[in-house]
């Protein structure tokens, strides 16, 4: 529970892991923002259940589930790029061609351009096949985040705040 004097927001946790995604549905009920959080750091990486699925196709296949179940067909999405520390270290040797052996070599060491084309991805999921009533009522965000920097999460956890007072807001047609 994270609260300020005006709000409270009730956090869930749910487990990563495929043998955990079975249970997600028993929390998917008055959510009002999902945060889905990606490592990018895990672009040279495969899953820990199957060897041969990369990491990064794992996180944009379960977002797409997450993003087409109709239980949040109006549900604001709050993408967290984390892991960003490691994921600039790492950059220096390894390249990103080694997840997308077609991305722009002059930019494979350039973290930039690179979460510039991790977001497309997202916005092209997000965006494909949604009839505009929900592309209004709906809105996705992102945020670049180490998890292990808890001053940055406090300013992290304030913007999600904003969003909800915002949509409330939207709903009532005060903005
Ligand atoms: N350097 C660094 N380490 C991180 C960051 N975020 C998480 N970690 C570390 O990554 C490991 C996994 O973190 P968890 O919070 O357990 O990951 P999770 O996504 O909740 O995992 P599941 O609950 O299994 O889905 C821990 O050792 C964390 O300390 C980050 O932004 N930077
Ligand atoms: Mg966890």
């Amino acid at each position: 529970m994270v609260q300020n004097t005006k709000l409270s927001l009730r956090l869930t946790d749910v487990g990563g892991q495929k043998s955990e995604r079975k249970k997600w549905v028993n929390v998917f009920h008055d959510i009002d923002v999902v945060v889905y959080v990606m490592s990018l750091s895990g672009y040279d990486q495969t899953t820990f259940e199957d060897i041969s699925v990369k990491c990064y196709d794992e996180s944009f296949a379960v977002f797409t589930q997450l993003s087409e179940t109709d239980v949040f067909e109006n549900t604001d999405f709050v993408v967290f790029l984390n892991k960003i520390d490691l994921f600039q270290e790492k950059l220096k040797s390894t390249p990103f061609t080694v997840y997308d052996p077609s991305f722009d070599k002059s930019s494979q060491h350039n973290p930039e351009k690179i979460v510039h084309y991790v977001q497309n991805r997202f916005e092209q999921i997000w965006s494909k096949d949604v009839d505009e009533l929900s592309t209004r009522m709906r809105t996705l965000f992102f945020h670049l985040t180490c998890s292990l920097d808890t001053k940055v999460m406090q300013t992290v956890i304030a913007d999600v705040h904003h969003s909800l007072i915002k949509r409330e807001m939207d709903k009532a047609s005060l903005i």
